[in-house]
């Protein structure tokens, strides 16, 4: 079959390389950027606008939790569940991220920097299960957001009660949200009440209304 008459031959073995090279690329989204603006290269996903200022995102109700009843719980399959009201929450070995926002209606948002919890100090606390692959957040309006266990696992992920150095607000979703940086920002729920580990997937609220299951803005992974 092959012209240089070594069985599956060399070309086809530089051939299968070159399309497993070009996956991995693919995959970490070096050829979708084409941004002329040296500056923002790589910085900026593909279809992405620049905002200076924070736009407000929902379905139309902000709940308006005083701190002195907010309380967060850690369900499902871990070795430890947990509840911190919001007291406990600030005496959890606290962290600080910085990191752009990407919305899937376009606009991006940099150099957001977050107070919290780091994903992973929760994951040191609760221990979730080996089967517990996927991370549901609810949240205080009624709206859920999934991600796998490798995506709540990125050193960045974190459950912030402040922006920019001040408490967050209410439109923003406080006492506390998720922010899961690499994913589009509907992934990050508002208003955060409860974090369930889950052996199944469980579809989210913009999962189950057409949007994509996953959220890579580098792979433009808005809609399914
Ligand atoms: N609880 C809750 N979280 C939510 C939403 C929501 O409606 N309810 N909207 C999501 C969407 S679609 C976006 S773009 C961001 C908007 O966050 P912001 O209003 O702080 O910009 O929140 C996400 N988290
Ligand atoms: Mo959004």
């Amino acid at each position: 079959m092959s012209e240089d008459g070594s069985g599956e031959g060399l070309i086809g073995r530089i051939k299968e390389k070159l399309i497993r090279t070009k996956q991995k690329t693919a995959a970490e989204g070096r050829h979708l950027t084409g941004v002329p603006d040296k500056a923002h290269a790589r910085r900026l996903p593909p279809g992405q606008n620049l905002v200076k200022k924070w736009p407000v995102l929902d379905l139309g109700i902000q709940p308006d939790i005083p701190k002195q009843e907010w309380s967060l719980e850690v369900t499902g399959l871990v070795a430890n569940p947990a509840s911190w009201n919001f007291e406990d929450f600030l005496k959890l070995p606290q962290s600080q991220f910085t990191s752009d926002i990407h919305c899937v209606t376009t606009w991006s948002l940099y150099d957001n920097r977050w107070d919290g919890v780091a994903a992973r100090t929760i994951l040191e606390l609760v221990q979730p299960r080996p089967e517990a692959r996927h991370v549901i957040f609810h949240a205080h309006d009624g709206y859920t957001t999934n991600i796998r266990r490798e995506v709540f696992e990125e050193p960045d992920v974190i459950i912030a009660h402040s922006w920019e150095g001040k408490p967050l607000t209410r439109e923003h979703g406080g006492p506390v949200r998720a922010v899961v940086p690499k994913w589009y920002f509907w992934k990050s729920a508002k208003w955060l009440r409860t974090i369930e580990f889950s052996d199944v997937d469980k579809p989210g609220f913009w999962e189950q209304n057409g949007y994509h299951n996953e959220a890579d803005p580098w792979k433009e992974e808005r809609y399914s």
